[in-house]
């Protein structure tokens, strides 16, 4: 959980046969047995170690025990069982918390350590009478990658606040641990920019609607944080900015055709002072609006052909002697960006044309690989760019809007990020990996059952073992995190024929 290494002891201990365990995503260790305790809500509290470096009044755990106490129990009265109940039974009525180092008010960063509530929630069971029972169980959890994440696409449709605060909470329920933003795109520009508020007046498809405010923003990163997930905004350029003409004159290239400009635009225009300015101006507010270290700049599928059509570009091609290698001028932007963004003191995440185009960039940029075959697959893209010493994120295999029949989710679950030719060193640097789900056909109507559980086949992936792979063992399992996920109010889609135990309106 966020900034702080939140370790704890599961140490409970009852009689009668328990139930199979049903864990998503499956932990490092465990070692279960049938012996079940009660648990009776009304006597039952988390609580601080009493040497635990955080103590009452840590946000983020005061907040995990009230929203972990709803999800298990509900929000109804309890009452007292029934002193016959309570015979013979020893019945656990506390769970302990032992954080190592404190992070109670910081945000979570790439090297934070994470969280046990969940863990714990999917551990305790009901059975047909309503009691609660926990079964007897040791277990110790740590993720795979540090890097857990989903890509939100917020500008091909507009995402209701609504809908990104509900996939947070579902992200926290899959252990996702990073919600990457692709804020806005060529679409859309819903971002509200307080240095530049013609972007969303003119860019967004309803500045009264259709826009996320400062407030907005704040809401989301502190909901993230308050469960354990970085923020990672996106704003993508020089391709892919269509949404921001209208409300920045003469930041995009004009295209012509033949001698006239045709009255298009292309991507950002490199070669003008101005454009430079801007973007210092620009990434200087995202810079204190998004606290993150990381920022993602984007890079990806720059059209070159509106560049080409350019008398003054050409000229520019010429003087820079960069001929007729539009590499050169989509590297040139790319630089120029990274050393503004490197100046407010920000990381940074490229998609991997940046490093395919052999754009000079700092040694701790991180790449993500998105390309599933060209200009080579993704396996040996991993090892090209860690070969380079680069740190690198997979999602070439994972785009969660590409969907077809059957258990899709299957392909997903078996990819193996660290199946490429390399050595260990090189296979240290794949910090992670994101689903996608890119917003073309997607919006706030078919965005929950599209994620979830689907969603979930990566969350394991990048969370469990490498040797969690056996597909009848997730299956079930994973069955069994839709119907909790029901049950929970989230509008999953079914993975097969099948019910759920508890029947849902
Ligand atoms: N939008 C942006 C997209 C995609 C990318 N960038 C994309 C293209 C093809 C596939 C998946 C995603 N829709 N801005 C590429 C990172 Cl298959």
């Amino acid at each position: 959980m966020a900034g702080s290494a939140l370790w704890f002891f599961l140490l409970l201990a009852a009689a009668l046969a328990g139930r199979a365990t049903a864990l998503w995503p499956w932990p490092q260790y465990i070692q279960t047995s049938d012996l079940r305790y009660p648990i009776f809500p009304h006597n039952f509290q988390f609580q601080y170690h009493v040497s635990s470096a955080a103590q009452p009044g840590c946000s983020v755990l005061d907040e995990a025990f009230q929203r972990y106490r709803d999800l298990l129990f509900g929000s109804d009265f309890w009452h007292r069982p029934d002193p016959a109940e309570k015979q013979h039974t020893l019945e656990i009525n506390s769970l302990v918390i032992h954080v190592a180092t404190p992070g109670c008010d910081q945000l979570p960063s790439l090297e934070s350590a994470e969280n046990c509530l969940e863990t714990f929630s999917q551990l305790v069971w009901r059975s047909p009478e309503g009691t609660f029972f926990i079964n007897k169980t040791e277990i110790e959890d740590f993720p795979r990658f540090p890097h857990r994440g989903l890509l939100l696409d917020t500008s091909r449709h507009y995402l209701p606040l609504s809908s990104i605060l509900n996939t947070l909470d579902v992200m926290a329920y899959s252990k996702f641990n990073v919600f990457h933003w692709h804020m806005v795109d060529d679409p859309s520009f819903p971002y509200e920019s307080f240095t530049f508020p013609e972007l969303t007046r003119k860019g967004s498809y309803n500045p009264a609607t259709h826009i996320y405010t400062a407030q907005d923003v704040k809401e989301v990163i502190e909901y993230a944080r308050l469960r354990g997930i970085r923020v990672l905004v996106e704003f993508d350029t020089p391709g892919h900015t269509q949404s921001w003409g209208p409300g920045a004159p003469g930041l995009l290239t004009p295209c012509y055709s033949g001698s006239q400009p045709s009255g298009t635009f292309g991507p950002v225009n490199p070669i003008l002072n101005s454009t430079y300015e801007f973007m210092s101006t620009f990434f200087l507010e995202v810079s204190s609006v998004f606290p993150d270290f990381y920022l993602h700049l984007g890079g990806d599928e720059v059209d070159f052909s509106c560049w080409k059509s350019n008398p003054d570009i050409q000229d520019f091609m010429k003087k820079k002697g960069f001929g007729n290698d539009f590499k050169k001028l989509e590297s040139f932007y790319i630089q120029t960006l990274l050393d503004i963004v490197s100046a407010y003191g920000k990381g940074y995440v490229v998609w991997q044309e940046v490093f395919d185009n052999k754009v000079k960039v700092r040694p701790d940029t991180i790449i993500q690989v998105w390309r599933e075959e060209a200009p080579v697959s993704y396996m040996k893209e991993l090892e090209l760019v860690t070969n380079a010493s680069f740190r690198a994120l997979l999602s070439a295999p994972w785009y969660l809007n590409h969907i077809t029949y059957g258990p899709d989710w299957e392909k997903v679950y078996m990819v193996e990020p660290l199946a490429f030719d390399g050595t260990p060193e090189q296979k240290a640097l794949v910090i992670g990996g994101e689903a996608c789900m890119w917003g073309e056909y997607v919006d706030s109507t078919n965005l929950v059952p599209r994620l979830w559980p689907r969603a979930g086949a990566v969350a394991e992936r990048l969370w469990s073992s490498k040797l969690v792979t056996n597909l009848d063992f997730a299956s079930k399992r994973l069955a069994d995190f839709r119907c909790e996920l029901l049950r929970r109010g989230i509008q999953a889609q079914p993975l097969n024929v099948g019910y759920c135990e508890q029947e849902f309106e």
